[in-house]
């Protein structure tokens, strides 16, 4: 147990929502976020690949709880990480494309964003990198290093997909790796962690990897030899069972095919690439748990770290993010805070949406009761704690998935479903949506779907993806005429 260092500063606070003044001693926990971009379960203390080297995020996880159900609320950058910040549902909110960013949504009060909220209540916010995603990251800091780079650098020519997207390549890259966005931003935490404020700080390490270019500097990749890279578990027969829609969906995105990772004899060679972008990814995360451990601020200071999504490689035949399966939904969420315990795992269902509250619990501020998240400081206390709501995903308007401790069931805009029960089918592999003892199950799940889609809000630069979804739409339009003997819908 470690215990809260009490600063000798007496400060003055106002909260935002206009509680009033209050003068009491700081003893509040600095906040450190260790955000990863598109990191699926591939983490050693998650079990999702027999390869993965994560030793840094696992000794993290043996330092506090590791909440290993953990869902995001939509599997895409942009609005899985608006709704971490807004606590909100994208079917709340309407944000469910890459386009438009938090910049354009209208926010009823900067108090409503989780970063500017703890800089209302008095914390020194700080960020480097990718957190809330979009232009001009530091409006949402009182100090911010920039984005570092990016996804870059990239080498003159693409390494091993030729064509197609520019993002989409892999391979080692670059030599130095002091070249690196992500060295970078852990650089700038670190320099941070070093010095102790008179006010409590919130901290955010916004790592790039291992989102596409999936390039690793060559130590990294070396540590996967490619005779030795397993592949995923694939059914063949598997999209057989797989409603119409839920193929529909994947229309648009610009990841390569499953056929063609196969065919080009690229399939090893982009699993081992995403592998050693992890294992690039945990060294920064070590680096800066090293610093924060020998820094001043070791013993007051709640540690997160979390993925913003999934990942397929190959799973369920697909690539990339933008599904509601387990392998685009599931993503690692760790917190350490003081005075709690080490070393637990909990399999309830929770979400990126419950860090909010959490936080605000953690930090001792008062509740915000339009957050659409519940705190996990229960289940800090007493991982098996009662906990009587599955997590929900959104992937664009109408599409839900939700994941109770056991069963994954998923609802499409057309009405269609699928039903997997996970204890015994953790691929995802057997859709039990049409089986006659799936009804009870299935009409729990039902009433816990939202009772409002939010009209997606629309940006002249996402055009590509309201497209495809439009496209889904008016696809299943035609399936439901044709079914009743009617024509055209197009
Ligand atoms: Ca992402
Ligand atoms: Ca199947």
């Amino acid at each position: 147990m470690i215990s809260i260092a009490v600063r000798s500063l007496v400060f003055v606070l106002c909260f935002a929502a206009g509680a009033g003044w209050t003068t009491a001693e700081d003893s509040r926990p600095n906040i450190l976020v260790i955000s990863i971009d598109d990191l699926n379960d591939w983490v050693g203390c998650l079990g999702g690949h027999p390869n993965a080297r994560t030793p840094n995020i696992d000794r993290l996880a043996a330092r506090g709880t590791l909440f290993a159900n953990t869902h995001c609320q939509a599997p895409i950058c942009t609005p899985s990480r608006a709704s971490l910040v807004l606590g909100k549902y994208p079917s709340t909110t309407g944000l469910y494309f890459l386009q438009p960013g938090l910049a354009e949504y209208k926010l009823q009060s900067p108090g409503d964003m989780l970063v500017q909220h703890f800089a209302a209540a008095g914390y020194h916010t700080m960020g480097a990198g990718k957190f809330v995603h979009g232009s001009n990251e530091g409006r949402w800091f009182d100090e911010h290093g920039g984005n570092m780079g990016g996804f870059g650098p990239t080498p003159p020519e693409k390494l091993n997909h030729k064509e197609g997207h520019r993002l989409w390549d892999w391979g080692a890259y670059p030599a130095d790796e002091s070249e690196t966005p992500d060295v970078k931003v852990a650089d700038w935490v670190i320099e941070r962690l070093g010095k102790r404020r008179d006010e409590p700080f919130f901290l955010v390490a916004g790592f790039w990897r291992p989102h596409v270019p999936m390039y690793a500097p060559p130590k990294y990749v070396e540590m996967f030899p490619i005779d030795q890279v397993a592949l995923p578990d694939v059914l063949e027969s598997d999209r057989d069972d797989l409603p119409d829609y839920a193929k529909d969906l994947t229309i648009g995105y610009p990841a390569p095919r499953h056929d063609w990772f196969v065919e080009n004899r690229q399939w090893k060679i982009a699993v081992q690439s995403y592998l050693a972008c992890i294992a690039f990814v945990d060294a920064q995360v070590g680096r800066v748990l090293d610093a924060l451990d020998s820094s001043p601020n070791a013993d007051d200071t709640i540690v997160v770290l979390l993925s913003d999504h999934g990942w397929h490689l190959g799973e369920k035949q697909r690539w990339a993010k933008r599904s509601l399966w387990e392998d685009g939904g599931r993503v690692p969420l760790i917190i350490a805070a003081p005075d709690h315990a080490s070393g637990q795992v909990c399999k309830r269902p929770t979400g990126l949406i419950d860090l909010f509250p959490t936080l605000l619990e953690l930090a001792g501020l008062p509740r915000k009761m339009d957050l659409e998240g519940r705190s996990l400081k229960v289940l800090m206390d007493s991982p098996d704690a009662p906990w009587d709501r599955p997590v929900l995903c959104t992937f664009t308007p109408n599409n839900h998935s939700l994941r109770s401790t056991d069963f994954h069931y998923i609802r499409y805009a057309d009405g269609s479903e699928e039903l997997y029960d996970m204890r015994t089918d953790p691929n995802e592999w057997h859709n039990l949506a049409n089986n006659a003892e799936s009804t009870d199950r299935i009409a729990g799940f039902r009433d816990s779907l939202p009772r409002e889609n939010a009209a997606p809000i629309r940006s002249e630069w996402g055009l590509w993806e309201i497209e495809a979804w439009e496209t889904a739409q008016r696809n299943a339009a035609d399936r439901r005429n044709s079914e009743h003997g009617l024509t055209g819908g197009k």
